[in-house]
């Protein structure tokens, strides 16, 4: 399965035999892989290659080592379509999945120009700065800070946060969220990132901001979100 004569590296060769192995099911998520020595004696390589591919299957989230135990393959990530406007808690539970959200930070900031911009109010206006830590069944997935101008969802309690936001805004205010645009970016977690999503500082993350939108056009909420990119891909679907 390894050309030593092809122009690909053979670490690169090796990665995606692997990645086809956990594609086809031949590894399943949370076993074990075999060895670096194993690998390396089985395609007659050196274990210095091996190793380059696994660390690049454990950095691309397909691979998870754990300390003193071994490498094993991760479950699978989550695969987000890019369609409707939904929130956290329903991505979730459609996929029977437990939404969780651990609020971090939740106080009253004021407005700076581009928040003030971007949620239609005046420079300075109180805003909520929302910040929780978003999870699936108890595990960390995405670290998310949420602007909200307080005149349009005033008197917006802790304990309205703690569960889903949409459900809050949409059943118990009556609004109506109608459209969103949201933006992806790639990037590295950052010291407090890595804490709070549990991952290492400079593993891949995922930036996301929605800013969302009330059927009369309104600005509800900027948020911006980081997301691990070893728990999370994002689906679009094309037409033309
Ligand atoms: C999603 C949205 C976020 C929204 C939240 C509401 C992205 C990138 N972000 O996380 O903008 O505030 O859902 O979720 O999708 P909730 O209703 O469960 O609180």
């Amino acid at each position: 399965m390894i050309n030593k004569h092809s122009p690909l590296p053979i670490y690169y060769q090796l990665e995606q035999n692997i990645k086809e192995m956990i594609e086809k099911g031949e590894l399943k998520p949370g076993e074990m892989i075999p060895s670096e020595r194993e690998w390396a004696e089985t395609y007659e390589i050196s274990r210095m290659t091996v190793r380059q591919a696994i660390n690049n299957l454990v950095n691309d989230g397909y691979l998870v080592r754990k300390r003193g135990k071994g490498t094993f393959v991760a479950t699978k990530k989550i695969e987000q379509p890019l369609k409707g406007l939904t929130s956290f808690s329903e991505d979730m539970r459609a996929r029977g999945m437990e939404p969780g959200a651990k609020v971090l930070d939740f106080h009253i900031i004021p407005a700076n120009p581009s928040l003030a911009e971007q949620l239609d109010v005046r420079e300075g206006a109180d805003i909520y700065e929302i910040r929780r830590i978003r999870l699936a069944d108890q595990l960390p997935m995405a670290l998310e800070t949420a602007y909200i101008s307080c005149s349009l969802v005033p008197n917006l309690a802790a304990e309205n946060i703690s569960s889903s936001i949409y459900d809050f805004i949409e059943n118990k205010l009556g609004l109506t969220i109608r459209f969103a645009t949201q933006v992806l970016e790639a990037s590295v977690a950052r010291k407090m990132e890595a804490e709070m999503l549990q991952i290492k500082e400079g593993a891949p993350v995922l930036l996301i901001q929605r800013n969302s939108y009330l059927d009369n056009g309104q600005p509800l909420e900027v948020v911006k979100s980081v997301y691990r990119a070893d728990r999370y891909k994002f689906m679009i679907e094309m037409e033309r």
